[in-house]
Parts: C-alpha cells; sequence; structure tokens
C-alpha cells in the first residue's frame, strides 16, 4: 500500500536528556545514562527516540539556546558518547531523530557575536533601527518584556522571540539558510535519523515588522503569535530545505513545531502527502485548559466536546486531505497529562491507562514523553527556589513586580504548579531508592515527591501497571495495523463524558471506547461493538453489548472482524 509509511507506525519517544538519566554522579543525565536504557525502551515497544536538544548551550532556556550547533553540551558527554548512543540504537533496532533548533541562537553563538561586532555575519540576525526613539514595534516576547533588545554599540535592535539570550537568525539571508543545511547535513551524515524543527513556522516574519493589534492595554508590549509565526516565506524556506537536504534522505523522519497553526486547513500545506515535513505539532489541544500565551498560566474550563472538536476535526481533515498528524499529550513544555483530562489523585492508574488508550490509537504518528509511560504527574507544589524554567520564573517575578514587597505569591506559585513546564522536567523515577534512581547526587531538578509509589521498578513485571498496560497497547499496535491505518469516524459527538470513535479497515474494525469522567456511569454505543481485547478493569465484562457501565475513567477496546 502506498500510503504505508515507517514512520506512520513509528513510536516516538522524547527523551530530555537532562533528566533522563545521570551516570556521573553530577546531578545531570546524560548520553551514557540513555545509552544504558535504550533496551528498555525497545522492550517498551519503542521505534525512535528524539533527544532534546544535546549540543553547546548557555543553558538559559535549557538547551534550546544553542551556542555550537557542532558541538556536545559537556554535561551530557562527548561527541563519542553520542556516537556510541547512535550505534548501540541502530544495532537494536532503533532510530535518532535530533532537536533542529535554528529559528534562533544562543547569544553566545560565534555567529551572533559576529554580527553583534558588526562583522560579516551582521545581517544573519534580525536588527532595526530604533522607531521615535524606542523599540521597532509593540512585539512582546514570548518570556516576557520585548521581542527587541538595544544594542549600545550600534544602537540598533535586535529580534528575539523568546528570550534575550536567543536572537532570532534572518532566514531571508540565503547564506544563514545555507548554514543550516549544512547542520543538517552534518548530523545526518553522522548516523542522525531526522529532525524534531523547533518552532519551525517561525522562521519568516511579516515583512515590515507592523505592530500587531493591541490585546492586553495594560501592557506595553504584546503578546500573539501574529506577524512572527506563519510569515509568507515558511513553506518555500521549507520547500528550500526539502530540495537542498531531505530529498536526499527519503527515509529521514521531521516533525515540525508549529505554535499558532490552529485549524487543519491551516497545517495542510506543511504536510500534504508527506512533504515538506511529515507531521507538525499543533497545540489547540494544549490550550484547553488555560488562556494562550504570556496569560498562558490562568486557568480555563473546558468541556470534551472541545476537546473532540479540535482533535476530531483535525484528524478527519488530514484523513480526508492526504495529510498526517502528529499524535503528543506531553513534552518538555507541558504539564503532565493526567491532571489536565483526568485526575492524578483518584483512580491514577485506571486514568492514566485510558489516557495510554486514547493517545495511542488515534489517527497519527504516536509520541510518548519520557515518564508518561508510568504515568508519572506533576509535583504537588513548586517553590520559588525550586522553580529551573525561565518561562516560570520571568512570569513569577513579572507579576511579583506587580504587586507590593512582600505580597503573597502563593496563586502564582499554584498557577506554576497547574501548568509550568517544571512538571516534566523532574527526573524519570526509576526506583525507589535514593534520587528516584536517576542520580547519586543531588539533582539538578527537584525528584517528583510520589517517586516511591510511581516509579519503573515497582512497575516492571506487575500485571496490572501503567508501564505494563502500556507495553500491551503498543505491542497490540504493531500487530494491528488499522490502529495506525484504519480510517476514522467519530461516535458519539455530542457526549460530553465520553470520547469513543472507530478505526476500520477492509479486515477489521476497532472501537475505542474513553470515559472522561470520575464517575460511573452508564453509556449507550450507538454501533455495534464486538469483542473485548483491551481495557482498564480487570473484572469487566464485555456482554453488556451496546449499554455499557463504565466506571470512572473506564476504557475499552473492541474489534470486529
Ligand atoms: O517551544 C515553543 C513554544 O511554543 C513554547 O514557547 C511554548 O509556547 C511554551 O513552552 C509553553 O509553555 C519550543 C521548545 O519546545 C521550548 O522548550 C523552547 O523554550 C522554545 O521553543 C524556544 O526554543
Amino acid at each position: 500500500n502506498m500510503d504505508h509509511k515507517w514512520w506512520k507506525e513509528a513510536v516516538i519517544y522524547q527523551i530530555y536528556p537532562y533528566s533522563f538519566r545521570d551516570t556521573t554522579g553530577s546531578g545531570i543525565g546524560d548520553l551514557n545514562g540513555i545509552t544504558s536504557k535504550l533496551s528498555y525502551l525497545r522492550d517498551l515497544g519503542v521505534d525512535v527516540i528524539w533527544l532534546s536538544p544535546i549540543y553547546a548551550s548557555p543553558m538559559k532556556d535549557m538547551g534550546y539556546d544553542i551556542s555550537d550547533y557542532r558541538a556536545v553540551n559537556p554535561d551530557l558527554g562527548t561527541m563519542e558518547d553520542l556516537e556510541r548512543l547512535m550505534r548501540t540504537a541502530h544495532e537494536i533496532g532503533l532510530k535518532v531523530v535530533m532537536d533542529l533548533v535554528v529559528n534562533h541562537t544562543s547569544d553566545q553563538h560565534a555567529w551572533f557575536q559576529d554580527s553583534l561586532a558588526g562583522g560579516s555575519k551582521r545581517d544573519w540576525y534580525v536588527w532595526r533601527a530604533p522607531k521615535n526613539g524606542q523599540e521597532p514595534n509593540n512585539w512582546g516576547a514570548i518570556f516576557g518584556g520585548s521581542c527587541w533588545e538595544r544594542d549600545e554599540r550600534s544602537k540598533e535592535y535586535y529580534l528575539h522571540v523568546f528570550e534575550t539570550s536567543q536572537p532570532d537568525l534572518n532566514w531571508d539571508n540565503p547564506d544563514v539558510r545555507e548554514a543550516v543545511w549544512d547542520v543538517m547535513n552534518f548530523w545526518l551524515d553522522k548516523g542522525c535519523d531526522g529532525f524534531r524543527m523547533d518552532v519551525i513556522n517561525c522562521i519568516s516574519k511579516e515583512p515590515g515588522f507592523p505592530d500587531v493589534p493591541v490585546l492586553d492595554s495594560s501592557e506595553k508590549y504584546q503578546y500573539g503569535l501574529k506577524y512572527r509565526f506563519n510569515g509568507p516565506k515558511v513553506l518555500d524556506y521549507l520547500a528550500e530545505m526539502h530540495d537542498r537536504v531531505l530529498q536526499y534522505h527519503p527515509d529521514a523522519f521531521t516533525v515540525g513545531e508549529t505554535p499558532g497553526v490552529a485549524t487543519a486547513d491551516e497545517a495542510i500545506g506543511y504536510v500534504k502527502g508527506g512533504t515538506p515535513l511529515q507531521m507538525i505539532f499543533h497545540f489547540e489541544h494544549m490550550y484547553i485548559d488555560h488562556q494562550p500565551g504570556k496569560t498562558c498560566f490562568h486557568k480555563r474550563e473546558w468541556r470534551l466536546t472541545e476537546l473532540k472538536d479540535i482533535l476530531g476535526k483535525f484528524m478527519l481533515y488530514m484523513q480526508d486531505n492526504d495529510g498526517w498528524d502528529s499524535l503528543y499529550v506531553e513534552n518538555h513544555d507541558q504539564p503532565r497529562i493526567l491532571a489536565r483530562y483526568a485526575n492524578d489523585d483518584i483512580h491514577r492508574t485506571a486514568a492514566a491507562k485510558m489516557l495510554a488508550l486514547f493517545h495511542a490509537t488515534g489517527r497519527g504518528t504516536l509520541f510518548v514523553y519520557q515518564g508518561q509511560e508510568i504515568g508519572m504527574a506533576n509535583s504537588k507544589q513548586w517553590t520559588f527556589e525550586e522553580l529551573r524554567d525561565v518561562e516560570e520564573i520571568n512570569h513569577y517575578n513579572t507579576e511579583k513586580a506587580k504587586r507590593a514587597p512582600g505580597a503573597d505569591m502563593s496563586d502564582v506559585l499554584t498557577e506554576i504548579q497547574r501548568i509550568g513546564r517544571d512538571n516534566a522536567r523532574m527526573p524519570v523515577s526509576w526506583t525507589t531508592g535514593p534520587n528516584a534512581g536517576f542520580s547519586t547526587a543531588t539533582p539538578w531538578i527537584k525528584v517528583n515527591e510520589d517517586y516511591k509509589e510511581w516509579n519503573v521498578e515497582v512497575q516492571e513485571g506487575q500485571e496490572h501497571s501503567v508501564l505494563e498496560f502500556w507495553r500491551g497497547l503498543l505491542r497490540m499496535r504493531k500487530q494491528e495495523p488499522g490502529l495506525v491505518y484504519g480510517r476514522l469516524a467519530m461516535v458519539d459527538w455530542e457526549s460530553e463524558d465520553v470520547y469513543a470513535y472507530t478505526r476500520a479497515t477492509a479486515e477489521a474494525e476497532h472501537l475505542v471506547v474513553c470515559s472522561f469522567t470520575e464517575k460511573t456511569m452508564q453509556w449507550t454505543c450507538p454501533v455495534e461493538v464486538g469483542t473485548l481485547v483491551l481495557s482498564n478493569y480487570i473484572s469487566e465484562k464485555a456482554e453488556g453489548g451496546q449499554v455499557m457501565e463504565l466506571q470512572p475513567y473506564a476504557c475499552r477496546l473492541y474489534k470486529r472482524s
């Protein structure tokens, strides 16, 4: 079948190297720690590992600020360690995908240093003269403040969509694009199997750099992705990337991270027929429980039909328009999914399994984030001293500056507990031992308070654990092509409690039923059910047919041949 592609079937596992496994006693995860766990990942059912950035970096934004694209961050190991990691992975049939962060560099990158000094690479970054003695426009940076930083020497401003130390490359300069193609070829030649492309739809900005509409008149700098994401040249530059690099590596994996691509018809240009990218990460299902952008810490109530409207519509559109989706509910920028879509207090095991089935049977390529396979949860509480993420710290400080000295900040910490990125950046809980078996030293970020109950060691080999559920699920996904390629149809779209759909091929039809409520409830399935092949309650009988009594966060997978 022409539509069958290895990258549609593959299970991708995202590794956040600083927090995966430390083998040197530094308190920081390392490349050898990853190598030591490759067989664990293969046994889980993983096909591809994606490494969040492992390059030289001053670590202002945890490696998404790169100072040398061709060097390994010494905290994580050496180039030899990385080569061994890739070799070992390939020997056991795993592919290795790397993070390509080329919208911006670190301000410590030699390119920027040259640009700053007015050298031959001046135009590799985006410089603008002041406007009325001020910033060239009203754009607010994603991590706070203006998008523009003034340089005393030249009296010009450089653009940084993210943190001040992350200047945006000027992609309109062909030399910059050439340099990026070189970086990609460097890693492909080393044996890297593809790229996850950081904020790749940010590489083209609206010419003229117009002010964005004022959304919040109390703020000097306006948040919003308009004019700096999805600019007019994005698809041209990606087509060039395809012509210059990717077409020579038809097996290379590609996924673009694209904040601000809100609907499937905006997405399709990036992925139609697998080019220029195979799939993108879109965000609407992650924005569902909070306000977007700088106010992202503010809670928003949501209903299950909204989630269906986002994901269901996306998948159906892709299905009808020769597109393919990515499936993710966690990553290093998002809190753990349990408390967002379900519950991490009560029924945690059932909820984690339900979310696993929901996540793994959608129409798209499956991405599992480290620790998701054991149902890791957010920290129950963060103090300011425990925070590590620049986004959280900037947010805290901005809010604090608005208040009287010594004012209570607990509401801000509550928001950070709910939505902050450090929740996902705590070390993987491996064992019940000290530091969760992550390190012999005090970790760079705290370990999860619940690690003694929730870790790999206690779940491994335990028939009813979340980990073993994931293993069984991923095994089944490999045996049943219908779970990857089957035609998707939503079932009972109107239900606010049950998310259900079918995946059908000529041979078989699977029915997925997921209850998103902590109540026990009755649900009548409008379609025929078939044989129960997987569920998260042991004693469950499938005999009820279409009338189901669903326990809290119940999930069921049926098959009809
Ligand atoms: O994230 C881009 C992005 O959209 C995030 O800024 C997101 O809005 C935010 O994390 C929500 O809290 C990518 C990387 O994944 C992220 O880790 C980097 O900080 C960012 O780009 C800059 O490189």
